[in-house]
């Protein structure tokens, strides 16, 4: 892989930032920087942004009784500042009421209204769209979508009954080639289990797709048909594109277009697998490597909800926690792809075990007894222990490439007790009495995978990472990190402040 474009939802900006979004944002994050470790900064693009048009926010923005750009430029900035508190390290930020983005919709549209599909007729054409649209998920539902008459996601939400003359997309005109590059593998949708979801919906026949709207004011209006706006999620999947700057077909456009990666939850599938491909293929672009949905999580056992109570604000478990802590919280609580449960009060256990008693307690031992035994400078040595660290490598790499981003965190904490349960075995308290050359190797050998651990952290825990680096005086990461056996005799350590204090 020689350039790696990461792609996050854009999020609305009807609410602020909840676990949701960083969870998907933190997980996108953690992929962009091991990618810029292992091919250059230059050559990564990570990013996110926030969705601003549509129903939903108009409405929202009329609640807090303010207008929906002022609003927006609110709420946009609450999740600006907490990516940054997250140490977010996002190549760009795309905000779809910025002239960039509207003005290269503009141009896409035209574009579409010349377009011809694969039957040779126009991808564009006049209708008129009768049937219900569910404002929460800014979306047409069809009978077959409802449960109990209401939307499964929002069912607190009213459905509108809608009739109106719009402009059509026909999707229905790519579904066997659809079908062809998502079996074929040309366009992967992950995990195998969303893959099959979305081909069964394909199977079931694809439906032409109404993309303006003549209800609804707060968005980009048509360019063939001012008394039209676009339809807000053809508005925001074009977000990928635009940010990039494909209306000037910009250097950054050719060098990163199309993503490798598209992470997203569950319940934005069927717009990323079935519609953005398909306008793709009417624009004779090249569709995205993998979209790939991982999984949605309930807090306590409850969907995540504000009438519940139980919405968790990252900001507050940075607050508590510190950066990186919250990161790695977030982040460890199952699978990366499952369904899963967040239990709030898991939280403080698992900073303690993981962090306080795991990693940072093991930097501080290793530390410790570098500065009693050795007055803190390397012993002399060479890497013998029996912990095979090129395979270590070779499976982080494996996890990486396959996105098991939870895998990484196991392998990582199984390191970490590898390294406990070895001191407890070789005690080098005792050999400090009677074997100082053994002492020496078994210093050696936990002080030189302590620093494989700090490069092996580095995506989930950057600001960790930095910190050991420096308490083992790497001034600056070294290109050749992976190798066994760097740490060098004689260099100078500072064991310093603990890394994570206990809570
Ligand atoms: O759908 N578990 O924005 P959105 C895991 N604007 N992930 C969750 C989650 C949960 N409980 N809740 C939210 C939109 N997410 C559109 C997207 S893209 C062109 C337009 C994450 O603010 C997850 O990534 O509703 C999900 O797909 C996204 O937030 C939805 O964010």
């Amino acid at each position: 892989m020689n350039k790696f474009y990461i792609t996050t939802p854009i999020y609305y900006v009807n609410d602020k930032p909840h676990l949701g979004h960083a969870y998907t944002t933190i997980a996108a994050d953690i992929l962009a920087r091991y990618y810029r470790k292992q091919i250059g900064d230059d050559n990564v693009f990570l990013l996110t942004g926030t969705d601003e048009h549509g129903v939903k926010i108009a409405q929202a923005a009329e609640k807090a009784g303010k207008l929906p750009q002022d609003f927006s430029d609110e709420v946009s900035a609450q999740f600006q500042a907490t990516w940054q508190k997250l140490n977010i390290s996002n190549n760009d930020f795309i905000r779809t009421t910025e002239f960039r983005h509207e003005e290269a919709v503009i141009e896409i549209l035209l574009k579409l209204k010349d377009a011809k599909g694969p039957s040779g007729q126009p991808v564009l054409y006049q209708g008129e769209y009768e049937g219900l649209y569910c404002t929460g998920c800014e979306a047409y539902k069809t009978e077959s979508d409802l449960v109990d008459g209401k939307c499964p996601d929002h069912p607190k939400q009213k459905l509108n009954h809608l009739k109106e003359a719009n402009w059509f997309f026909r999707l229905s005109d790519f579904q066997t080639d659809l079908k062809k590059i998502i079996e074929s593998g040309a366009f992967k949708v992950e995990p195998e289990s969303r893959k099959n979801e979305v081909l069964s919906f394909i199977h079931d026949g694809l439906q032409d797709i109404a993309i303006s709207r003549a209800s609804v004011d707060w968005g980009i209006k048509v360019p063939f048909d001012q008394d039209q706006t676009i339809y807000v999620w053809v508005d925001a999947l074009l977000n990928y594109l635009s940010a990039l700057g494909i209306k000037d077909n910009s250097e950054k456009f050719q060098k990163f277009w199309p993503a490798e990666v598209q992470l997203l939850a569950k319940d934005i599938l069927k717009f990323h697998a079935i519609i953005l491909p398909a306008l793709l293929m009417a624009l004779d672009l090249p569709l995205p490597k993998v979209c790939f949905a991982h999984g949605f999580f309930t807090i306590d056992g409850q969907k995540m909800s504000k009438s519940i109570g139980n919405v968790i604000d990252p900001n507050e478990l940075v607050d508590t926690y510190g950066s990186d802590a919250a990161r790695y919280l977030i982040i460890s609580q199952f699978p990366f792809g499952n369904d899963g449960d967040i239990k709030a009060e898991e939280f403080v256990k698992k900073y303690n075990a993981d962090l306080a008693n795991g990693l940072g307690n093991l930097v501080s031992r290793v530390l410790g007894m570098a500065e009693k035994y050795f007055s803190s400078s390397v012993p002399a040595g060479k890497y013998t222990a029996d912990f095979d660290l090129k395979s270590f490598w070779q499976t982080y790499d494996k996890n990486f490439s396959d996105l098991k981003l939870y895998d990484n965190i196991q392998l990582i904490q199984q390191l970490v007790s590898w390294c406990d349960n070895y001191i407890d075995s070789e005690k080098p308290w005792e050999l400090a009495k009677n074997n100082n050359d053994k002492l020496s190797q078994v210093l050696y050998n936990l002080i030189e995978i302590v620093r494989h651990l700090a490069y092996a952290i580095s995506p989930y825990l950057p600001e960790t990472s930095d910190q050991i680096l420096k308490k083992l005086n790497i001034q600056s990461v070294e290109e050749n990190y992976r190798e066994i056996g760097l740490v060098k005799e004689g260099t100078k350590l500072d064991k310093g402040e603990s890394l994570f204090m206990r809570k």
